[in-house]
């Protein structure tokens, strides 16, 4: 039979490893691979979002620097269609890729606007503002 002492002591260990993994520091955000297509009107942008920190990140929001009255949404295809979504999670050590007939970023009216190359200005819950430099293709 345990003694109310190691019990005790049990418990100690348990709640500094909780403690201990549940420690989070801040996210490290960079950006890999970034590719605009021009689709009609508009434009889907795709690329990696690694985050090499111990701390979650969101995406939340997006502007293009040269043009800022353009719309720029984040989108996400469910059952098959398009759909805007508010924000796109980032874990800890971890990877989000933004890719054809997944989660993008849609530049509403850039194939209208005749530039070949934007600057997406992308907005991070923790991190801030990141610009990512990409082109635009047909
Ligand atoms: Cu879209």
């Amino acid at each position: 039979m345990k003694s109310k002492g190691f019990s005790l002591f049990l418990t100690a260990i348990l709640l500094f490893m909780v403690v201990g993994c549940s420690k989070s520091g801040p996210p490290e955000i960079s950006i890999k691979w970034p590719k605009g297509l021009l689709e009609g009107t508009d434009a889907a942008v795709f690329m990696v979002i690694l985050n090499d920190g111990e701390g979650g990140d969101s995406l939340t929001g997006c502007s293009v620097k040269e043009i800022p009255d353009l719309v720029c949404e984040l989108h996400d295809i469910v059952d098959g269609r398009m759909k805007i979504v508010p924000a796109i999670e980032v874990p800890p050590k971890g990877t989000v890729e933004l890719r054809p007939r997944g989660r993008h970023i849609m530049l509403i009216g850039a194939g209208q606007s005749g530039v070949s190359e934007v600057t997406v200005r992308l907005t991070f819950e923790k991190s801030g503002e990141k610009d990512v430099r990409t082109e635009l293709v047909r």
